[in-house]
């Protein structure tokens, strides 16, 4: 809770980049000055006024702002002013998230499944073997062996839709930025001449594999009947279902692997071929298969992830296997659902999954030498993607672009609105969109109404009690994870008690174990995290 003696004004805890824009968040007046003091001499070293008033619907709040960009001096340092009082400590450092960006990316290794996680890397996480047995399809008595890869979240579920969008970030967070991935964050896998992160994604990768079936369907998700309870991954063995086979797995699945093709084509060229032939089989399916919806049959209550249009993934689908092989079906394919759909195409979220497409074709094909009119098309659309985010930020206190929609997972789609402009600037350079991609990581570090630092371990004040079976079971804490964040349709007996319809929507936000829908912590709330780190670090 916020007591009166702590600080009000809200900054990026962990700090900011010497050459990157730097503002500030304020309570109280414009009129007054607020003072950059290195913590370390007692000393003022900057000045500059409090501006601007701006309207907060999502917060209920008038706030100000500051602007220190012009202040570039390595150090640590805190903010005052006269009316607003003191801030939280903070740096200003080359490389200042490099730390931070090994622990989101190990945030994931400590989710895998079917592996001994051993004490010599993952600390409290250390479990023996999890989830090995065989799994029921679901309707038959067929056993199937779709062991590996990443737990969901707090949860043991294992779903194809968030798989491979958390799969396609880290593979994309790469690609933006290979020379900051390093091969020593401490997995298993570090030391053997691969960027970790490469490592960490094939994990998911080999299960996605295994997801699909001789005829290129992939199935939904592996999970049992019922959540467990807070036990450890290795305790749950209740038994383990495979669902049905849905069009948008296929297309999530096909773009996954398809990327992975292009990715590790250098790296291990019979794996990224397995990848190749894979997508090839899934997409020639796809052609003959219609849309198909999940919902949990009777008895059934884990996590549901229900999506009832595929056109994106299709899309996607097409898109990630041009940018791979350069044949024309793959682009005939984009062209006609772009020319049919192109409304449907945005997002980068599991459900909608339209702009990786787009940035696939723009970043890694070769249209614009093929078909320069649809590059054109290509690039307005992901501009306007771009735009579309850019716009929502304009009135926003806090200098994000969710309005005043904070629903379950709004940190998510902070974080996913960040990287679609992270990959808009990469595709065109433009300062507005590399400024504002940082806006939405400083606002999860801290930079938010709360004061929060939303990503465990970051910051002076962070979250400590996750939604997160492992980590009740171990009584430890998950590092480098992003939690779920304000949700203002209040989903959970905790927040359901402690707000009501009058509370701003970014603060439905509580640090206990029990509200699953603020506190949680996803593969696919990490995954975008870790590809806007990359781009910030790229731009700046
Ligand atoms: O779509 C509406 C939107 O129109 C409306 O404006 C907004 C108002 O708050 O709500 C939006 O719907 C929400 C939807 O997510 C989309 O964001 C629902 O209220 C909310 O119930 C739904 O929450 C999902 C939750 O599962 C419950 O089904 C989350 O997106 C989803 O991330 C979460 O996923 C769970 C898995 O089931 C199990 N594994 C853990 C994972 C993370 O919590
Ligand atoms: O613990 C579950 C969490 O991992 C899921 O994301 C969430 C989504 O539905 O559900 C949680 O489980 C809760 C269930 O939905 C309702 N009863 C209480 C469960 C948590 O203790
Ligand atoms: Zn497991």
């Amino acid at each position: 809770s916020n007591g009166p003696t702590e600080p009000n004004i809200k900054i990026n805890q962990t700090g900011y980049l010497p050459n990157s824009q730097k503002k500030v968040v304020f309570p109280f007046d414009q009129g007054d000055c607020f003072q950059v003091i290195d913590v370390n001499t007692n000393t003022v070293v900057y000045t500059a006024p409090i501006l601007r008033k701006l309207y907060n619907e999502s917060t209920k709040e008038t706030t100000f702002y500051g602007d220190f960009s012009d202040f570039t001096t390595p150090g640590r340092y805190r903010l005052q002013s006269q009316l607003n009082g003191t801030s939280f400590e903070f740096e200003i450092q080359d490389n200042l998230y490099h730390s931070l960006l090994d622990q989101t990316v190990k945030m994931l290794s400590l989710q895998r499944c079917g592996a001994e996680l051993t004490e010599d890397w993952a600390g409290a996480f250390a479990h023996a073997q999890c989830h090995t047995q065989t799994a029921t399809l679901y309707g038959t008595d067929q056993e199937l062996d779709v062991s590996g890869g990443w737990h969901d979240a707090g949860d043991y579920g294992r779903y194809v839709p968030t798989g491979a969008k958390a799969v396609i970030d880290l593979m994309l967070a790469y690609q933006i930025n290979p020379d900051l991935f390093t091969d020593t964050i401490g997995i298993p896998e570090s030391g053997n001449g691969i960027a970790d992160i490469l490592d960490e994604a094939r994990v998911e990768l080999e299960w996605l594999l295994k997801m699909q079936n001789g005829w290129g369907g992939v199935y939904d998700k592996v999970v049992t009947a019922q959540f467990p309870d807070f036990i450890k991954p290795d305790q749950d063995t209740a038994p383990l279902y495979v669902m049905q086979e849905m069009t948008t797995s296929a297309g999530d699945f096909v773009g996954a692997m398809a990327l992975a093709y292009s990715v590790f084509k250098d790296v291990d060229a019979d794996f990224a071929q397995r990848c190749l032939d894979a997508a090839k089989l899934s997409w020639d399916y796809l052609q003959s298969a219609t849309l198909s919806v999940y919902t949990n049959p009777e008895g059934f209550s884990a996590g549901q992830y229900s999506d009832d249009n595929d056109t994106d993934e299709r899309y996607l689908a097409s898109a990630a296997l041009y940018a791979a092989t350069g044949e024309q079906k793959y682009l005939d394919s984009v062209k006609s659902i772009f020319q049919a759909s192109a409304d449907q195409l945005t997002g980068v979220q599991w459900k909608t999954m339209g702009s990786y497409g787009t940035y696939l074709m723009l970043k890694l094909s070769d249209v614009q030498n093929t078909d320069a009119a649809f590059y054109q098309q290509l690039l307005s659309k992901l501009i306007s993607d771009a735009e579309h985010v850019l716009n929502a930020t304009s009135n926003d206190g806090y200098f994000v672009s969710l309005y005043s929609a904070y629903a379950w997972g709004s940190n998510a789609d902070i974080a996913n609105n960040g990287m679609l402009l992270a990959l808009a600037n990469d595709i065109r350079a433009n300062i507005n969109y590399a400024n504002s991609s940082a806006d939405h990581l400083h606002y999860l570090l801290g930079r938010n109404s709360l004061n929060i630092s939303f990503v465990t371990n970051t910051g002076t004040l962070s979250p400590q009690h996750l939604h997160h079976r492992p980590a009740s079971a171990a009584k430890a804490l998950l590092p480098g994870a992003l939690v779920g964040g304000p949700d203002s349709a209040l989903e959970d007996p905790i927040t359901q008690s402690m707000f009501n319809g009058e509370t701003a929507p970014a603060k439905c936000y509580v640090d206990d174990a029990e509200s699953y829908s603020t506190n949680e912590v996803a593969i696919y709330w990490n995954s975008p995290l870790v590809a806007l780190i990359s781009a910030v670090e790229k731009a700046n």
